[in-house]
């Protein structure tokens, strides 16, 4: 799977109408869109999905955000997929995001910062995983992908 890396658009991204102007910047920039779909996530969904930052003190905060409205999850594919969408989403604080990047563009701060993207090809599997059964990407890619 290491032409695929998990988007999820935050729930600023919706509440702000910018579902259309994301997924255009990023099918701009070449990414396929195998599978998406609108979720509410659950305090334990949101908790599970951010489990590795637990400890951090920024955790509650994250929780409520990524809970008060809905997500969009996407599955992309192209080469070397994870590395390219960091570089095309940006830094975590939009301050600190290159010109041109989806956070520069439209995130208002290091919390609320509209998209999320897998940061190695494992956490990329395990997060797909997350927000799509087996049978839900068969049924839309079939069996390779
Ligand atoms: P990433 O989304 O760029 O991979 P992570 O460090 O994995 O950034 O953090 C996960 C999410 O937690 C961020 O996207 C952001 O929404 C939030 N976050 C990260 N660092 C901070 C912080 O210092 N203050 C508030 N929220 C933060
Ligand atoms: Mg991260």
């Amino acid at each position: 799977m290491s032409n695929k890396t998990l988007a999820i658009l935050k729930p600023d991204c919706i509440r702000k109408n910018l579902i259309g102007k994301v997924i255009s910047h990023i099918q701009e920039a070449g990414f396929k869109i195998l599978a998406m779909k609108m979720v509410k996530l659950t305090p334990d969904a949101a908790k599970g999905f951010y489990e590795v930052h637990k400890d951090r003190p920024f955790f509650n905060d994250l929780i409520t955000y990524m809970t008060s409205g809905p997500c969009v999850p996407i599955v992309l594919e192209k080469d070397n997929a994870v590395e390219e969408f960091r570089k095309l989403i940006g830094a975590t604080d939009p301050a600190k995001a290159e010109e041109g990047t989806i956070r520069k563009l439209y995130a208002d701060n290091i919390q609320e910062n509209i998209i999320h993207g897998s940061d190695s090809n494992e956490n990329a599997i395990k997060e797909i995983a997350y927000f799509f059964s087996r049978k839900e990407l068969i049924e839309i890619n079939g069996w390779n992908n």
